[in-house]
């Protein structure tokens, strides 16, 4: 395929800006974002009159062929990226996973998965344990591997946990290295606890999970961590914010300036609990992710959070099992592999919740699912923006056609999908991703390793101080959005 792309009469939407323009790309760049640009007959050209041209999706947090509770993730890199690149996702950022406890290992272990890559990726890596051998691995990581970010556990007890006296160590070092933090806020000790109560109750089903581990459990760990990160004057990045509760404190904490950024994830956006009490198992499991899906309101706060800069963008912790793998669990939920999807989903879910709903604008939108995540891993304008010199990861997207989800049409490997049923307005009807269209007319065109690892550089712009534009999101902070439950 011709590696010139035209892309005529579209609203090129940035996230500060849109326009009418052309967009002409060549050799995976785009070359220049103006209006009637003329080629000449070697170009492919793709009419967008009455479209948006944007760029791809960005997904902040994933887990592609991760081994967990007992068995591996369905969706391996190619397999998780092509369903990426069909719902208009064109980079995402996966959690290296150490592997006893050694960062090195984990990140040779990633990188020859990621081998048959089909979209752009970088990665964050999770710290599990504490010792000179990790602190002077996060130096190489930064330094030498492209990684500025680390995610440490507070919950998964006995495994992936880390006690509060670690995670000082952790910020300590994330911050000499211009490094962002990245804390799962669940009280692990607790959910210990409500887990031993639940089966000590009988209450052996997938209800017991969220029961085991209720909201006040992440907002405990979320506020302990935002406060032991302002007392180490570090940047603190929240990943999958599912609950009022959480997103209080991350309110709070910015009105009064502090650097700590909110991720919420689609499933925590658009779902409620009520599956987990479905008598049916196989129905109820899908549905178990930790933190746990919340009850019917959370996810409204946390749109509304969005949409008033509480919370700036959105991921999806993609992290696929199949009913059968679920059904580790069919005697104790504890058992139940924690994951759902979203990899795929994701902007067209947005973009009918926020979207066409009203809630937010097209820029917005920009803004949520793509360049605030390039800003905050440091890799902007080159990712998450349609300028000169960009990256061509570009989406088309029709706000008057439609898409429905469903297992049996969905390209992950999965047999079952959290979203199942769900149609909404606005479709990803093109996706380029370095300078290639990979889908058009619902059909994928993708190559195993097309897929370039980006580097992320440390100190972005969240080690220079909060900068204009956050400056001027706070001053205009609306109150926390109030509890509607
Ligand atoms: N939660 C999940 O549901 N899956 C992956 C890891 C996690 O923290
Ligand atoms: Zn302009
Ligand atoms: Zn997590
Ligand atoms: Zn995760």
């Amino acid at each position: 395929s011709s590696s010139k792309i035209l892309i005529k009469g579209g609203t090129v939407v940035n996230a500060h800006h849109q326009e009418i323009a052309d967009v002409y790309v060549e050799d995976g760049i785009i070359v220049a974002v103006k209006p009637n640009i003329k080629v000449g007959d070697d170009v492919i050209v793709l009419d967008a009159t009455g479209k948006f041209v944007m760029p791809g999706g960005i997904d902040p947090h994933t887990h592609l062929a991760f081994d967990f509770m007992g068995t591996q993730t369905v969706d391996d890199f190619f397999g998780g990226q092509s369903a990426a690149l069909a719902g208009g996702t064109t980079m995402h950022i996966d959690f290296v996973i150490p592997v006893n406890g050694s960062l090195s290992a984990g990140y040779e272990a990633y990188t020859k998965k990621a081998k048959k890559s089909c979209m752009d990726y970088g990665f964050h890596m999770a710290i599990t344990k504490w010792d000179e051998i990790v602190s002077r691995d996060m130096e190489i990581m930064v330094k030498e591997k492209g990684i500025n970010s680390f995610k440490f556990f507070l919950a998964y007890k006995g495994d992936l946990m880390i006690k509060d006296e670690l995670l000082l160590e952790g910020f300590k070092k994330c911050k000499s290295l211009g490094a962002l933090a990245m804390v799962h806020a669940e009280n692990g000790d607790a959910v210990f606890e409500g887990q031993k109560r639940m089966i000590e109750l009988g209450i052996t089903g997938p209800e017991g999970h969220a029961l085991s581990r209720p909201a006040v459990l992440e907002g405990e760990a979320t506020a302990r961590a935002i406060r032991l990160a302002g007392f180490m004057d570090t940047p603190l990045y929240v990943v999958h914010v599912m609950s009022i509760d959480a997103m209080e404190e991350i309110a709070e904490a910015r009105k009064k300036g502090q650097r700590v950024i909110g991720e919420p994830v689609v499933s925590g956006l658009v779902l409620d609990d009520s599956e987990l009490w479905n008598p049916d198992f196989k129905t109820a499991a899908k549905f178990v992710m930790s933190p746990p899906i919340r009850a019917a309101g959370h996810g409204e706060a946390l749109q509304a959070a969005l949409s008033t800069g509480v919370l700036q963008l959105v991921g999806t912790d993609h992290c696929g099992f199949s009913s059968a793998q679920k059904a580790l669990g069919i005697d104790d939920f504890r058992k139940i592999p924690n994951g759902v999807n979203g990899i795929e989903e994701r902007m067209h879910l947005v973009w009918d919740t926020m979207v066409e709903s009203g809630q937010i604008s097209v820029t917005d939108y920009v803004r949520l699912t793509s360049t605030e995540c390039a800003r905050i891993f440091n890799i902007y304008p080159r990712k998450g923006a349609i300028l000169a010199g960009s990256d061509a990861d570009i989406i088309i997207l029709n706000p008057n056609s439609s898409f429905e989800i469903s297992a049996s049409s969905h390209h992950s490997r999965s047999d079952t999908n959290v979203f199942e049923g769900r149609r909404g307005k606005g479709k990803v009807e093109v996706t380029i991703a370095r300078g290639r269209v990979v889908w058009e007319n619902d059909e994928l065109k993708v190559a195993p390793g097309s897929g370039k690892y980006i580097d992320m550089p440390p100190f972005g712009y969240l080690f220079n101080g909060i900068d204009k534009e956050d400056a001027k999101y706070l001053s205009s902070l609306q109150a926390p959005v109030k509890r509607s439950i």
